[in-house]
């Protein structure tokens, strides 16, 4: 029996909920019985589909006793809640890490053998959720898994898309989307709640009335109407029988909307009503980092954020609660501003619906929200048109209004006269069409604001928010970003984590500072050579999954240099492609032998989003000269680059644990953080990187003598900036830059067409809006380092070793007990 051996709490009248036994007899039953009775075939007749989903639905059943107790418990106890509100989440396969979660992996692994069903197949069967585009959605995933296994009370509200982040493909080098049907073959995972449904209106106009007690008060007549169904997914925490839950909304039509038709007679277009309506949930728009202003993007944000609110108030307090005490049970954590609207959703609740005055319903939201901000690019700051938001949620808008009056006229009395500070602080922006900004609402509503490291944070501070962190300096702070260590090392990296657990002990996991008593093994020859045969282990690993996945074959011995991320100018894909074409310029001019070359695999994961243009050329560039490079001789086993298309959550489980080196090469100041860079620091790869982001903080930790630094600070770049940045000026001074460029530009990689590259080169050449050019030098230089420190087997793998043990700091459990302590006051 699994679960929680607490006493038997007054819910559970009927008994408690009980496992089956943690042995195989009986994880064999309860698989036959998923399998008959469940899905509803014998085992002699059943496909991999049907063996996968009673697999999940047998892990299942040792999970349902705590979360049900998990869920009695949160209600008894009146803890504080954290509702993490995201518009995305990255979950990655769930089945792994439900039996990581259970301790069940070796018996699952028996139990299937009696069967005789080779489980690996059916772990490959399940297509991952990718309800998010990158490093902001796999965030919220991995803040969730922490807070289960440090046992917190978190709900996580966001949106079951249908599809999720595009499936990408490549034809003739150039990526295809594909819609990404993830639940197509059944979804074992979520649990639906139609009973629980919200109504979420949209749209109309509001009116004044004077209420009873003689007060003038607005109220809003909504035109139209949907409705959320909440899907719930356990959280587990790491073998602590706690599971949490997500509670993702879908967007269904309400009757009357249909009936209102129906009644014209007009079945179609009763239909069509229905589309209407599910579209809203429909699709997780694929832009990372630069979202358009799309009217259904601000129905996705409302509707899940009204939903979720309603939720909680409603349907998760106590009947009767008092609301003036609302902040002792929710914080409400926004991920980004994409959630902001909840800010005048709750004044909306408080002061429309539940009669509060609005000086009160103002002192108790802003309580109940802290905002992360997660990026500096300023074409990612939302703003909405208030032509749009007051035809979509024309109340919302009037307290938006309201919330700016008001704060204005309290700046006003700080700083008389300072119309220049007033103007911009203000929510409203006139110019180029008058709109909200949502940050700063989100800012002016939060009772904290965060960055995600240390750098980022300073900036948020000094360039993006200045006025307000004047205004309100202890509003503002850092906290760190994190990645769970269950996933990314103890699934991911079985080898290294047996490894490490065989020296150090098991606590690790759930307290990754433990790490540090590896260091002493990083100066022990056995150590070292265990280490080193881990990480061949795993790229032979990799290069398996690789060869079944993509057809794609990779020399055996030679560093694997990677580069997985979204593909975006700012992160500079297209340096790392430059060094690339720069490396093979060198042999096949002759300048230098390919014996004396340092042998390197390269290999890119990257999605681009479907209307980012130069992303796109981006992708048609390093799949041209990959197949370039591949098929030269003259490189053979030297040089090769690999492209897998379709980079995710899977994916990069496999593709981490083999890395030797991994590329953090973004422009200073631009990457707020990085996640993946902490994956790859603590799975032993070294970073080649600039000083942006949680580089910084992962190069002060795991030392200066163990991470490849190049390029201009970000002080360098605003003064290169101020100074007038010239391209070109680096092109015509650097004889290898000038060599690599021309190559590039002169068809070599796309059979003699000029203007197929032409494109990226010429953007290069006369913009470079992120200063490869201009940088270009110092990553060659720093690569030699990397050649010159790999040559040396024993120094490398001693960094390497460095890097795991020195990483610690980077687990989500960290970042999580930093919001509770500076945030969250929980
Ligand atoms: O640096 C990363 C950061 O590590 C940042 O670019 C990313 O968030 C990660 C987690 O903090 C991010 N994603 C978005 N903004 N910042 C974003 C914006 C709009 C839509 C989707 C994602």
């Amino acid at each position: 029996r699994i679960g929680p051996t607490m006493p038997m709490s007054s819910e559970r009248a009927s008994g408690p909920v009980e496992a089956p036994d943690k042995t195989v007899e009986e994880f064999v039953a309860a698989f036959l019985n998923e399998l008959n009775f469940g899905q509803g075939v014998l085992l002699s007749r059943s496909t991999i589909n049907d063996q996968y989903l009673a697999l999940a639905r047998t892990v299942r059943q040792y999970l349902m006793a705590g979360w049900l107790e998990t869920g009695v418990q949160r209600r008894e106890s009146g803890r504080k809640t954290i509702g993490y509100l995201s518009a995305e989440y990255l979950l990655g396969r769930q089945l792994s890490n439900a039996l990581l979660a259970t301790d069940l992996q070796d018996i699952a692994d028996e139990a299937m053998k009696q069967c005789g069903i080779d489980i690996a197949a059916l772990r490959a069967q399940e297509i991952e959720p990718g309800l998010g585009n990158g490093g902001l959605g796999r965030l919220a995933a991995c803040f969730v898994d922490s807070l289960a296994t440090m046992d917190v009370p978190c709900i996580g509200y966001g949106i079951r898309y249908e599809y999720g982040i595009f499936r990408q493909t490549f034809e003739d080098n150039r990526q295809v989307e594909v819609p990404d049907s993830w639940l197509s073959l059944g979804s074992p995972w979520e649990f639906p709640h139609p009973e629980r449904q919200v109504r979420v209106d949209f749209g109309g106009r509001t009116e004044t009335y004077t209420d009873d007690q003689g007060r003038e008060r607005s109220r809003w007549i909504p035109d139209w109407n949907v409705l959320g169904i909440p899907y719930h997914h356990m959280v587990p925490g790491f073998r602590n029988g706690t599971v949490n839950t997500l509670r993702l909304w879908s967007a269904k039509a309400t009757q009357a909307f249909d009936l209102q038709i129906f009644n014209s007679g007009d079945y179609a277009a009763a239909v069509r009503a229905q589309t209407f309506a599910e579209n809203i949930s429909k699709v997780l728009y694929p832009e990372d980092s630069t979202p358009q202003g799309k009217e259904l993007r601000l129905q996705q944000q409302y509707f899940f954020v009204a939903c979720s609110l309603h939720d909680f108030i409603q349907n998760t307090l106590p009947q009767d609660f008092d609301l003036r005490r609302l902040p002792e049970r929710i914080i409400f954590q926004l991920n980004d501003t994409h959630p902001v609207i909840a800010i005048p959703e709750l004044m909306r609740i408080l002061v429309d619906r539940k009669g509060f005055d609005w000086d009160e319903a103002w002192d108790i939201t802003r309580q109940c929200f802290a905002y992360t901000c997660h990026t500096l690019l300023p074409e990612a700051l939302e703003v909405w048109s208030a032509e749009l938001l007051g035809r979509l949620l024309p109340r919302h808008l009037e307290i938006i209004y309201r919330i700016n009056k008001e704060f204005l006229e309290e700046v006003r009395e700080t700083f008389p006269g300072d119309e220049m500070r007033i103007r911009s602080m203000s929510i409203i922006a006139e110019h180029p069409e008058r709109s909200v900004r949502m940050a700063y609402l989100a800012t002016i509503g939060s009772s904290k604001v965060n960055g995600v490291a240390e750098l980022h944070s300073q900036l948020l501070r000094d360039k993006v928010l200045p006025e307000f962190s004047q205004y309100w300096t202890e509003k503002f702070t850092n906290v760190t970003n994190g990645i769970t260590p269950r996933r990314f090392v103890f699934l991911a990296n079985r080898r290294l984590s047996d490894l490490i657990t065989d020296k150090i002990g098991s606590g690790w996991v759930t307290d990754l500072e433990r790490l540090r008593d590896l260091e002493p093994y990083a100066d022990d020859a056995d150590f070292r050579a265990e280490f080193a045969a881990v990480k061949q282990a795993n790229k032979e690993r990799l290069f398996k999954v690789l060869q079944a996945r993509d057809g794609i074959e990779l020399p055996e011995h030679a560093m694997l240099d990677v580069m997985v991320k979204r593909l975006h100018e700012y992160k500079r894909q297209s340096l790392k492609l430059l060094h690339i074409v720069s490396t093979y310029e060198s042999i096949i001019s002759g300048r230098m032998r390919a014996e004396d070359a340092v042998p390197r695999t390269f290999v890119f994961g990257a999605k681009a989003a479907p209307g980012y243009h130069m992303a796109k050329e981006t992708i048609f560039l390093i799949n041209s000269v990959a197949a370039t490079i591949n098929a030269d001789e003259r490189v053979k086993d030297v040089l090769s680059v690999a492209f897998p298309a379709n980079y995710n959550v899977t994916l990069a489980e496999k593709l981490i644990p083999a890395a030797d080196l991994s590329e953090q090469i973004s422009l200073a100041g631009k990457e707020a953080s990085g996640t993946g860079n902490m994956k790859f620091a603590l799975n032993g790869a070294l970073t080649i990187g600039t000083d942006d982001g949680a580089n910084v903080e992962i190069r002060q930790l795991v030392g200066d003598d163990n991470f490849f630094l190049f390029g201009m600070t970000e002080p360098e770049v605003e003064q290169l900036r101020a100074e007038g940045y010239q391209p070109t000026s680096y092109y015509r001074s650097n004889d290898r830059l000038r060599a690599t460029i021309d190559l590039l530009a002169g068809g070599h990689f796309t059979r003699g067409d000029r203007a197929a590259s032409a494109q990226v080169v010429d953007n290069l050449l006369t913009q470079d809006p992120f200063m490869a050019l201009a940088d270009f030098q110092g990553y060659l230089d720093a690569q030699d380092r990397v050649d010159a420190v790999y040559r040396d087997t024993d120094a490398w793998t001693r960094s390497a070793i460095l890097n795991v043990a020195r990483s610690g700091f980077f687990s989500s459990d960290r970042s999580m007990r930093d919001y509770l302590d500076r945030i969250w006051n929980a």
